[in-house]
This record gives structure tokens, sequence and C-alpha cells, in this order.
């Protein structure tokens, strides 16, 4: 659905060196999902020989994609299809529920591969983004249109000891295990996403880039334009499309600092993944504030859905972590050198997201669907 306005020459052009050509993540999602279910686990041969290795994503840095011999067309959309044809079929001979293979137990690589293929399709639409007249098949109007109740500025978080971490059984990654307790300080956080409004003031009094997308209109003010269509800025919305670097500047500007991913974790509980914009429908932000009848229990919005929320934690494995089942997805990017987000986007699908989830990226990077909201110690 997200591809079917685009023609053949977009699918298939670069348009920034830091993403694919699209052409490349519809080939991928299917190779991905060929090497695991179809020849790991079903054991049969690769349809197109050695096609895959131009499909791995360690391989083949995104800025070298434009020029690799994949997929075009008809020949791409087959492709797609056939993997899915195979893969439903080896679906049928594998008894999950008895399984004693992690990698089948608990149906892991078939949530793997849906989290996999539901990842990649935000990661199309951070380019969608910058095609110009693109019109998606698809809108919901509603979150724009969410009520929001006034409320304090901060909410408190008592101190105390959190389980952080997805619990053993069930789909999670590598990197959300394993789970554990920490110690939390008392804290106070935003209670909802920092707004274009506050972000406007900040841009009046320091020295900084704006968001991604935003253009002065020549009156002193801000227009967005995205997918070809020019906007003024919304103050009343979520600010999004801003780096760490920018964020952090902000946070310290406005006297508070960024939570850490563990106090992030710790003012989502109670958040409802059912209520929050999400799943690529919205096409843009609900008001700050919005979802205020599904706040957590420390009293925080919209922490699931509308933006990525930048935390000042670098990734980096939990103790005990054990990479599973493959390093490439987690490990080998653990380190100083990728901050970790939380919460998801409207552009996030909803089966991805839930509140140990942890996404990164590097700290100068906006094309993600990011924004913040700000803590100080309590
Ligand atoms: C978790 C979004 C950082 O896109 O690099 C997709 C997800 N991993 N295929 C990425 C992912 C392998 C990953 N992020
Ligand atoms: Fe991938």
């Amino acid at each position: 659905m997200l591809i079917a306005p685009f023609s053949e020459e977009q699918l298939n052009r670069v348009y920034t060196p830091i993403l694919s050509p699209l052409a490349w993540d519809l080939g991928h999602i299917a190779n991905f999902e060929e090497l695991w279910l179809v020849q790991n686990v079903g054991g049969r041969e690769p349809l197109r020989g050695e096609l895959g290795r131009f499909y791995d994503a360690i391989e083949n840095p995104r800025s070298t994609r434009g020029e690799l011999p994949i997929l075009k067309g008809e020949e791409c959309i087959s492709y797609l299809a056939q993997v899915r044809e195979r893969t439903l079929d080896v679906l049928e001979g594998v008894d999950f529920d008895s399984a004693e293979d992690p990698l089948l137990r608990d149906g892991f690589i078939y949530e793997m591969l849906l989290a996999h293929e539901y990842q990649h399709n935000e990661t199309m639409l951070q380019l969608i983004q910058m095609v110009e007249s693109y019109e998606p098949v698809e809108r919901d109007p509603a979150p724009a249109a969410e009520p929001t109740p006034a409320g304090p500025e901060m909410v408190a978080v008592p101190a105390g000891t959190v389980e952080i971490g997805a619990a053993p059984r069930g789909f999670a990654y590598d990197n959300e295990r394993p789970r554990h307790e920490r110690e939390l300080a008392p804290f106070e956080i935003d209670r909802t996403p920092v707004t274009n409004a506050a972000y406007i003031e900040f841009l009046a009094d320091a020295d900084v880039e704006p968001p991604m997308y935003w253009e002065r209109d020549g009156e002193g003010g801000w227009v967005r334009t995205c997918m070809g269509r020019a906007e003024p800025v919304d103050p009343a919305l979520p600010v999004i499309h801003v780096s760490w670097d920018e964020a952090d500047a902000f946070a310290r500007w406005a006297g508070k600092r960024l939570p850490t991913e563990l106090e992030w974790e710790a003012a989502s509980a109670g958040a409802d993944p059912e209520r929050a914009n999400l799943d690529q429908l919205g096409f843009g932000c609900a008001p700050a504030g919005a979802y205020a009848d599904a706040c957590t229990e420390c009293g925080a919005v919209q922490m699931l859905g509308d933006a990525w929320e930048w935390t000042s934690s670098d990734f980096l494995g939990y103790p005990g972590f054990e990479p599973f089942p493959y390093p490439e997805y987690s490990q080998v990017f653990f380190g100083d050198e990728h901050k970790v987000l939380r919460g998801g986007a409207w552009a996030t699908r909803r089966g991805v997201i839930r509140p140990t989830f942890r996404n990164w990226d590097l700290p100068q990077r906006k094309q993600i669907f990011a924004g913040f909201r700000c803590a100080r110690d309590g």
C-alpha cells in the first residue's frame, strides 16, 4: 500500500546516501524472510542463487545500495510473491507449539520476520517523506482531532527498584533481555513531548539548525515541507525530526536533561499501545497532550506513538546480554556511537512497539521520526 503510488524510476532512485532505494528495502524484506524461514527452517535452496548477498545489510552499506544489481520492476514484485508463497508452505509444516528450537518456540521466527518487515516499512517512510507530491493511499485524520486536556508541565516518578526489559517468554529482540532490576533515584519527566512552540522559542534564543524539513517563511515564522507539501509549522504538535545533539541542547537550554532509557521505561509503565498514534495512518503527529485518558501510572502522556523519544543513553547490552538469533541485529551496534530512542512514532507499525523496545541511531541523524521529552532529578 505504501509503495502503490510510485513509478519504477522512483522505486530505484537514490534520494539520499543515508537511505536505501525503496526497491532495495522491498527485496531485502523478501530475502531476509527467504533466508531465515525458507532456507534455514524449511531447508530449501534460495530462489535466486547468489542474488541474496546484494540484499545483505551489513555487506552493503546504505550509501552503496543504488549501484547494486538488484531485482527491478516485475521481477522484484514476483520475487516477493514467490518467497511469501514458499514461506506459507514451510509454515504449514512447522509445529510451533511443541518446538524445542528457540528459533521456533513461541513462534519466535514468525514474529521476528513480521517485526523486520514492519521496521523496514518505517525506514521506507523516512524516504517517502522526501518524495515530492507523494499522496498516501489511505490517511486517518482522527489523531489530529484528539483533545488535549491541560495538566502539569512535569510529573514525578518516585525512587525505587524497577524491572527493566522484556520477560523471558514471548517475542522480544535480544537487546531487550535479560529482564533485570535497577535502582532509580527520584526524577521528574515532562508530561508531554516537547512541542513545536517550545522548540521555536529555543531556535530564537540559540544558534542551532531547525528540525529537518523546516524553512523560514520570510516573515519570521516557519514552514514545514514534507512529501512536497508546504504547511505552516503547527505550534501544538510535538517537535519531530530533530537530532540527539539538538534534543540534548534543548534540554540544557530549558534547565533540564534528557531522561535515561531506564527512566523512560519506568515512566512508561501502564502505557496503552491501543491509545496511541501509531501505524502509519495519521501521516503526522497528534497534538501534544493527546490520549490523556490513557496516561501512564506517573501521569505522562503520549509515551507510545507520535514521535520516537531520544534518551541520554548509549546503546549497550543489558547485563548478561546474549545475541539471539544473530549478532548483526543488535550487538554489532553496541557502544557509545548510537543513542537509544524509545516509544515509537506515528510511522511505526503497532506490532513493533512495546515499552521495552529499544531503537537506536547516530546522535547527528534527523531523518528518523524523532522528538523527545525532558527530565530532571526529583
Ligand atoms: C532497529 C531500526 C535501527 O533499520 O537498522 C532492520 C532495524 N535491523 N533490519 C535498522 C533493522 C535489520 C534497525 N533499527
Ligand atoms: Fe533489515
